[in-house]
C-alpha cells in the first residue's frame, strides 16, 4: 500500500499533471535554448523572411492537432502528411528546424522535442525582427500522427464571425485573435489569395481597398507566382504598423481588411494601431497561449530524433 502511494505520488501524478514550464531543459539540456538562438540568428542574418516563415509554421502546427510538430512530418508511401494539404501551400522553414534539431541532437540526443524547437525558434525570430522579447514555456512532446485529412485551416475570405468561432474552439478570445492576425505584420501572400479583391478581377474597385494599393497589386500580380507584402509599410518588422495599414484600407487579404471593419474587432484594431507597446505585450502573451494549444506533455507522444519522421517503434 505504502509503495503504491509512493509510486502514485512521485511518478504517476507528476505525469498526469505535467504542464509546460519555463526552462524545462535547464538540467537535461542546458544549452538547448542558446543553440536554437544561434541557429536562428545565423539564418536571420542572411534571410529576414525566416520570421514570417516560422510564425506561420507555428500557427499551422498548433491549429491542427495541437503544437506537436505534426506539421513537420514528411509524407510516406502510406500516408499524405499535414504539410502536403492544400492549406500548407508555401509554409516554409522546415530546413531551419532541421538545422536546429541536428545541432541539438549533437549535444543532447533524444531530449528536446521538435514541437519545442518550433516555439523557441519563432520566439527568437520575432525578437530579431523588432518584436517583443518573451520567455517560452517548454516541455512539449512530439505527436505520433500527421495526416493531411486533419488539416482544416481557414482561408483568407473567411468572415470574421466564423473566424471568431474557429479561434474560440481553441480557447482563444477575440482580442487574442486580432493580436495573432497581427503576425501578418511580416511576410507575404501570393496573388491567388487576394486577387478576387482586385479591380482587374472584379471589373470595378473594391470599396474596402485603397485605390493606390489596388493599382499597385494589379501591376504586381501580372507577373507569375507573385506575392505581396502583407504589411505594405514595415514589411520585415514585427510591429503594430499592420493595424495602421488596415485602418488606411491597405490590408492585402480580405480577412485582414475585415478586422478593421467588423464591429467586433475594430476597437482592438484601433487600440493596437495607436499603442505599439500594448500590441507588443499582447502579441507576446497571445503567441505564448497559442503555443499551449492541445500540447502533449509528460510521457505522451515522443521526442523525435528527426523532425520529419516518427521514431521507429520497437
Ligand atoms: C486564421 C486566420 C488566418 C488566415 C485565413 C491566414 C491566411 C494566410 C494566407 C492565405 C497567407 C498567404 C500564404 C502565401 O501566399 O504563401 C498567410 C501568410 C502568413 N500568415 Fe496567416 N492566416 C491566418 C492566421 C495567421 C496566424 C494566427 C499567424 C501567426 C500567428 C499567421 C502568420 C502568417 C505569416 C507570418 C504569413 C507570411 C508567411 C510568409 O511570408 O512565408 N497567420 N496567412
Ligand atoms: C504501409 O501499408 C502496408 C499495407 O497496409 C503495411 O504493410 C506497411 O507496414 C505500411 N508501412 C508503413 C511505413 O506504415
Ligand atoms: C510607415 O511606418 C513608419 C514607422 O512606423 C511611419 O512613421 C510612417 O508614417 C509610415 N508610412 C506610411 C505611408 O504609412
Ligand atoms: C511542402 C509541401 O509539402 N507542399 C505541398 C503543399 O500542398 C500542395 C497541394 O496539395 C502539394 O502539391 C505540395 O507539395
Amino acid at each position: 500500500m505504502k509503495l503504491i502511494s509512493i509510486i502514485l505520488f512521485f511518478f504517476v501524478l507528476p505525469l498526469a499533471f505535467a504542464d509546460l514550464q519555463l526552462g524545462f531543459y535547464a538540467s537535461s539540456c542546458r544549452k538547448a535554448e542558446s543553440i536554437v538562438q544561434q541557429v536562428v540568428q545565423k539564418r536571420f542574418s542572411r534571410d529576414k523572411t525566416i520570421t514570417a516563415a516560422l510564425l506561420r509554421m507555428h500557427f499551422h502546427d498548433c491549429f491542427v492537432r495541437g503544437c506537436d510538430a505534426s506539421l513537420l512530418i514528411d509524407s510516406t508511401k502510406n500516408t499524405t502528411s499535414e504539410k502536403q494539404s492544400g492549406a500548407n501551400a508555401s509554409v516554409r522553414g522546415y530546413d531551419l528546424i532541421d538545422d536546429v534539431k541536428e545541432a541539438i541532437e549533437a549535444t543532447c540526443p533524444s531530449t528536446v522535442s521538435c514541437a519545442d524547437i518550433i516555439a523557441l525558434a519563432t520566439r527568437d525570430a520575432v525578437a530579431l525582427s523588432g518584436g517583443p522579447k518573451y520567455s517560452v514555456p517548454t516541455g512539449r512532446r512530439d505527436g505520433l500522427v500527421s495526416n493531411s485529412k486533419d488539416v482544416n485551416l481557414p482561408g483568407p475570405t473567411i468572415p470574421v464571425t466564423i473566424l471568431t468561432q474557429f479561434f474560440a474552439a481553441k480557447g482563444i478570445t477575440v482580442e487574442e485573435m486580432v493580436t495573432l492576425l497581427g503576425a501578418h505584420t511580416v511576410g507575404v501572400a501570393h496573388c491567388g489569395f487576394f486577387s478576387s479583391r482586385l479591380s482587374s478581377t472584379r471589373g470595378k474597385p473594391d470599396p474596402t481597398m485603397d485605390p493606390a494599393l489596388d493599382a499597385k497589386l494589379v501591376e504586381l500580380c501580372k507577373a507569375s507566382n507573385a506575392a505581396a507584402f502583407l504589411d505594405q509599410n514595415t514589411s520585415f518588422v514585427v510591429d503594430n504598423e499592420f493595424y495602421k495599414q488596415i485602418l488606411l484600407k491597405r490590408g492585402v487579404m480580405q480577412i485582414d481588411q475585415q478586422l478593421a471593419l467588423d464591429k467586433s474587432t475594430s476597437t482592438f484594431v484601433s487600440n493596437f494601431a495607436s499603442n505599439g507597446d500594448k500590441f507588443g505585450k499582447s502579441f507576446a502573451s497571445a503567441i505564448i497561449k497559442m503555443g499551449k494549444v492541445e500540447v502533449l506533455v509528460g510521457n505522451q507522444g515522443e521526442i523525435r530524433k528527426n523532425c520529419r519522421v516518427f521514431n521507429k517503434r520497437s
